[in-house]
């Protein structure tokens, strides 16, 4: 394999993003098939036949009493925050997730506190959580990670001793469990986002998860202005409302999961084949207490792989791989925030020092054929390693 580092063609002719959005030919086919019946209807928005049905699968599929769909993830934390009602305070947070988890609880009145990670599963760790609380934290936050559900048992036993409330992010975790328990099983709240990164996307979307039917019907009026009936505004809301057109693209999606879940385990096996044993490369584990959709591919580059994590993204950048180290530098270490943390937080720094996350989806070539390629990419890295620092197009990058 002549590497592009080396001056050979870029193995893919088109950008391949980690998250590139999944849309296989016959869910395209069946999104303009259920837009049509939006046009047709003349119902474009505010709670119409197809945001419905979507609600009743993605409950179904969760295995809870309510989904409350919304017009994205972000937007779904922050009218669980309002539902919630907890005044102002703190809320313990993961310092390794998307930005999101924070900004919506800063938002929300509540002080995000940035707490370390467990470098198995790379969520939250309960202890740590535990540590961090005051007597002005009102909520904490776990975060499943890359779909890898977050200890909620331990989770829920520190809130209850002192007092806490608890929400989940499952914005990764679409139909993912934890021995068997699927986001909103566990007693408490929990969110989806569909954006069109996602394992399962409405282009922009997410849904609120509960078994909790007065908490899904004042969501439910939450997304819309407060609305309680048609003229009253009994709450202040937000408009969170998804639209029939991001629900008629949900529904097209929903028949393709199983192929879709069975591509994205094959791009893994693969990637782990041709991964596992090499010197300095470690795979992070998606199925260690339950099930994954395995949209993302996460491995650590560590010594004494011969290329640092930055390098080994540059090499494979050159091919037109774009891979992504969710989510370095953490939240902690981020402009808004930077300047606030006090603790230290060595676990998530160490951890987000070598992560990097592979492709999943492929957009130019097929998915085995180009977890294949970019495996033994790996292979070839490894074993010319100090000619690809000397190489002129790795030097240019580097700078
Ligand atoms: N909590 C967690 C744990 C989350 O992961 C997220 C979202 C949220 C909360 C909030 O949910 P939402 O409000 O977003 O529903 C992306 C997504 O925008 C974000 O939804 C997602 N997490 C996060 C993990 O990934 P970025 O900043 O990495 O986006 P961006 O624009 O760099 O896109 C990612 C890659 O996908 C790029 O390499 C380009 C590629 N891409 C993207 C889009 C939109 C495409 O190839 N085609 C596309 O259409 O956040």
């Amino acid at each position: 394999m002549n590497l592009a580092v080396f001056g050979g063609k870029p193995y893919f002719s088109t950008p391949q993003h980690v998250g590139g959005p999944i849309v296989e030919p016959d869910t395209r086919k069946r999104y303009h098939e259920y837009a049509d019946q939006a046009f047709k209807r003349n119902f474009l928005t505010n709670g119409g036949p197809l945001a419905e049905e979507l609600e009743k699968e993605v409950a179904r599929i969760h295995g809870v009493e309510e989904a409350v769909l919304i017009a994205n993830g972000f937007l779904a934390q922050q009218v669980l925050l309002l539902c919630m009602n907890l005044g102002h305070g703190e809320a313990i947070v993961p310092a390794n997730t998307f930005i999101a988890t924070a900004h919506a609880c800063e938002l929300g009145g509540l002080t995000p506190v940035f707490c370390d990670l467990d470098p198995v599963s790379l969520n939250m760790n309960p202890a740590a959580a535990e540590k961090l609380i005051t007597d002005k934290t009102k909520l904490i936050v776990p975060v499943h990670i890359f779909g890898v559900l977050a200890d909620m048992p331990a989770f829920a036993s520190i809130c209850e001793k002192h007092g806490i409330a608890l929400l989940a992010d499952a914005a990764q975790a679409f139909d993912c469990d934890r021995h068997g328990v699927r986001p909103g099983g566990f007693g408490v709240p929990e969110f989806l986002s569909f954006h069109a990164t996602k394992y399962f996307s409405t282009i922009e979307g997410g849904a609120i998860l509960t078994n909790d039917a007065e908490l899904a019907q004042k969501a439910r009026s939450l997304r819309n202005f407060g609305f309680f009936g048609p003229n009253d505004a009994e709450f202040l809301g937000l408009n969170a409302k998804m639209s029939e057109m991001s629900a008629a693209f949900g529904l097209a999606s929903l028949p393709a999961l199983p192929s879709r879940r069975e591509n994205l385990h094959r791009v893994r096996s693969i990637y782990k084949e041709k991964l596992q044993g090499m010197p300095g490369v470690r795979v992070h584990e998606l199925e260690l207490e339950g099930r994954n959709n395995y949209r993302y591919f996460a491995i650590f580059i560590e010594e004494p792989f011969p290329l640092t994590r930055d390098e080994v993204d540059h090499v494979l950048r050159l091919e037109n791989i774009l891979p992504r180290s969710y989510f370095s530098p953490g939240c902690h270490n981020m402009g808004y925030y930077r300047h606030r943390q006090t603790g230290l937080l060595p676990e998530t720094d160490r951890v987000l020092e070598s992560i990097i996350c592979l492709p999943t989806s492929f957009v130019d070539a097929g998915p085995e054929d180009s977890a294949n390629a970019i495996g033994d990419m790996f292979t070839v890295m490894l074993e010319n390693a100090p000619a690809i620092k000397k190489a002129e197009l790795f030097k240019n990058r580097m700078n």
